[in-house]
């Protein structure tokens, strides 16, 4: 299990601690969506576009503030490959978010969604997790496959299919393009549905800002 303490992260007692994951097929882009985008890594990494595959599991923490109140997300980036599944198993237990991750550019990645979120459901994950789907690589437009409608399409699926909302959300993590925006939006889902109970300040809306 990933140690917080070597992420630099020491929750104090008014600092919430989630974790989400990202899944999706080998290639769509969840490494360079954490690494870019998401803080440091446990794993010592060179900031280079070259693809390198995810060996295993690797993770990042951002530190959020809804509201006066510390939130740190630890986002775990398993191997894609199924020749890490039993290990990325392991790690789905301990997580309160999913991001289902496709490459616009690749239909087998999108058709392997669902595949996605039954291995997690069936071997550990929590029954209710907040879940957002996520279609990446829109800046690669003349290679795009998979249309807006039909991510939407997806997403009104899974949310028939898990009984409650899955956000569609579009991004380019090699540019940037709406990845902050859906960070804070799946911070701000997570904060609802997790901590609802402790704290009442979600009456309005709310804004997640990043800390580090
Ligand atoms: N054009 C474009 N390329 C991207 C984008 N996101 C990732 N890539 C590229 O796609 C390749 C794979 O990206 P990774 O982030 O390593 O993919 P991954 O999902 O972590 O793959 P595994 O670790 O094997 O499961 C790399 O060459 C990235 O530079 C994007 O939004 N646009
Ligand atoms: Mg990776």
């Amino acid at each position: 299990m990933v140690d917080p303490l070597r992420l630099k992260v020491r929750p104090d007692k008014k600092e919430m601690y989630l974790k989400t994951i990202l899944l999706g097929d080998e290639g769509v882009g969840k490494t360079t969506l954490r690494r870019k985008r998401m803080g440091t890594s446990i794993k010592s990494e060179i900031d280079e576009e070259r693809y390198v595959k995810t060996l295993g599991v690797d993770a990042s923490a951002k530190k959020y503030k809804v509201k006066d109140r510390g939130i740190v997300i630890l986002v775990y980036d398993p191997s894609g490959s199924k020749l890490f599944r039993d290990y990325v198993r392991t790690v789905y237990k301990n997580t309160e978010g999913v991001i289902l991750m496709f490459d616009v550019t690749n239909r087998k990645s999108f058709n392997n969604v669902f595949e996605r979120i039954d291995d997690y459901l069936k071997y550990g994950g929590r029954k209710d997790p907040v879940v957002y789907l996520v279609g990446n690589k829109i800046d690669l437009k003349d290679k795009r496959v998979v249309s807006r409608e039909e991510g939407e399409e997806l997403a009104k699926e899974l949310s028939e299919y898990l009984g409650y909302e899955v956000p569609y959300r579009e991004t380019s993590a090699l540019t940037g393009e709406n990845v902050r925006e859906m960070m804070r939006s799946h911070v701000i889902d997570l904060s609802k549905r997790i901590l609802k109970k402790i704290l009442r300040v979600f009456r309005s809306n709310q804004v997640a800002q990043e800390v580090f």
